[in-house]
């Protein structure tokens, strides 16, 4: 029998600088009592990350939800958006906070993005825009979307919120679309604590974010549209600017986990990996999601996620439920009953992984599951010897 963890091992920790370092960044903000409103730390992130994307079009956010709302508000974006039922509710909450309507279709069964085909089949007059998410760090089709937008002539955003860091052909993900929204949360890849950040393609944008994250304001005495409060803080800056120097140790990191995942959880029948990234794809291994198939497993993804909770392995659901099985959004727009999605939300479980996972505890994860699983199958052969094979999963929560 295997021990469960002594402390508990959530699917994501933050990465933290050195608290010497981050001290010693708190003693200039100290020194400089300056704390907010476009700080000499913001600007400093700004700099660093346009190097780091390749891009001077990028604005910085207090966080990714506002930061997507602003450009949906900004971009004069209305009517109908296409977008996908497999995602964190924020990429939906955005478009609602816009008055847009979003029009749920399905996704692609490899990374779990929008599928183009249905895209092109959604589209009506009253649709603008195609809000796609690059689910688990994973790219969209990117070029099929870009040529049914073009097409049609609707604008193309990208919710790249697990994106950060990935790169396309040696090109940062942050280049594609006419935008993309990034996320900076503690639970991410990288952060600055809570954090957002959009890169577009229209120079003209920046202006315009510059004035809706900051009330509207032209001066001390001008507004010039109503905007709202969405700034980054000099606190923010400080840890993004600390950590964006060790991205790619980090993402090395998260390499090797994913590669140990893979050898192990191959080994296991009814764990199912998830396609290996294109050779074009520079990843950034942001998740680590698997499928569940009851059958060759023994137990339902929800068996196991709450069996692993025993071993104090929080692995989460991600995306479940679906967003338009959420009460605020039930009734809206969907394409068809979503079978790809349903089934993606129904299977995947995403495992922990952040760079400090170590690669012993990676080991006793996939041994507690391989663990679950050979147990599983032992009670449903001694059930279906039994004739009581419909039994086998009430069952195993309890007995197992
Ligand atoms: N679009 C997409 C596709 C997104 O995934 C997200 C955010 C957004 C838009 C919106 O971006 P932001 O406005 O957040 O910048 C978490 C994150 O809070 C959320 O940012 C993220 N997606 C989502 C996928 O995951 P929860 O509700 O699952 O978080 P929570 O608090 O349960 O944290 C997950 C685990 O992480 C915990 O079990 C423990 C661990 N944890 C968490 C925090 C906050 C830590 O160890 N330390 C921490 O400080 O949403």
């Amino acid at each position: 029998m295997i021990r469960p963890f002594d402390k508990p091992i959530y699917v994501a920790r933050p990465a933290l600088p050195s608290l010497e370092e981050f001290r010693c960044g708190l003693e200039g903000i100290w020194d400089r009592a300056w704390l907010t409103n476009n700080g000499p730390l913001v600007e400093q992130f700004r700099d660093n990350l346009i190097t780091f994307c390749g891009t001077k079009n990028l604005s910085l956010f207090v966080n990714g939800t506002l930061a997507l709302q602003i450009a949906l508000q900004g971009m004069g974006i209305t009517g109908d958006v296409i977008t996908t039922p497999y995602t964190f509710v924020a990429t939906t909450h955005s478009l609602f906070w816009n008055k847009i309507r979003p029009v749920f279709v399905d996704i692609e069964p490899d990374y779990y993005s929008l599928d183009p085909a249905q895209v092109e089949a959604a589209i009506t007059p009253w649709t603008s825009a195609i809000l796609a998410v690059h689910v688990y760090g994973q790219p969209c089709y990117l070029e099929n979307l870009e040529r049914i937008a073009r097409k049609h002539g609707l604008k193309l955003l990208y919710d790249a919120a697990h994106a950060f860091g990935v790169e396309v052909n040696g090109t940062s993900i942050a280049h594609f679309g006419d935008l993309s929204m990034f996320s900076f949360h503690a639970t991410k890849i990288f952060h600055s604590i809570e954090g957002g950040m959009l890169t577009f393609r229209d120079p003209e944008y920046r202006r315009l974010f510059d004035y809706l994250k900051n009330f509207g304001f032209e001066n001390e005495t001008e507004v010039v549209m109503p905007g709202t409060n969405a700034k980054m803080n000099e606190f923010q800056a400080l840890m993004g600017l600390l950590l964006l120097r060790r991205m790619d140790e980090m993402i090395e990191r998260r390499r090797a986990i994913n590669e140990r995942y893979r050898e192990r959880l191959a080994l296991i029948p009814g764990i199912r990996l998830v396609s290996p990234p294109a050779e074009t794809v520079r990843y950034n291994y942001a998740y680590m999601p698997v499928e569940v198939e009851q059958d060759e497993f023994g137990l339902t993804r929800d068996q196991l996620y709450l069996k692993l909770r025993e071993f104090n392995v929080f692995a989460r659901r991600y995306f479940y439920p679906l967003v338009p099985d959420y009460a605020c959004y039930r009734g809206l727009v969907a394409s068809g009953n979503l079978p790809v999605a349903r089934r993606a939300a129904s299977r995947v479980l995403t495992l922990p992984i952040y760079s400090d996972l170590a690669l012993d505890d990676v080991d006793r994860i996939c041994d507690i599951i391989g663990d679950i699983a050979s147990r599983s199958c032992k009670w449903a052969l001694a059930a279906s010897q039994s004739g009581q094979a419909d039994s086998v999963l009430a069952l195993t929560d309890t007995q197992l």
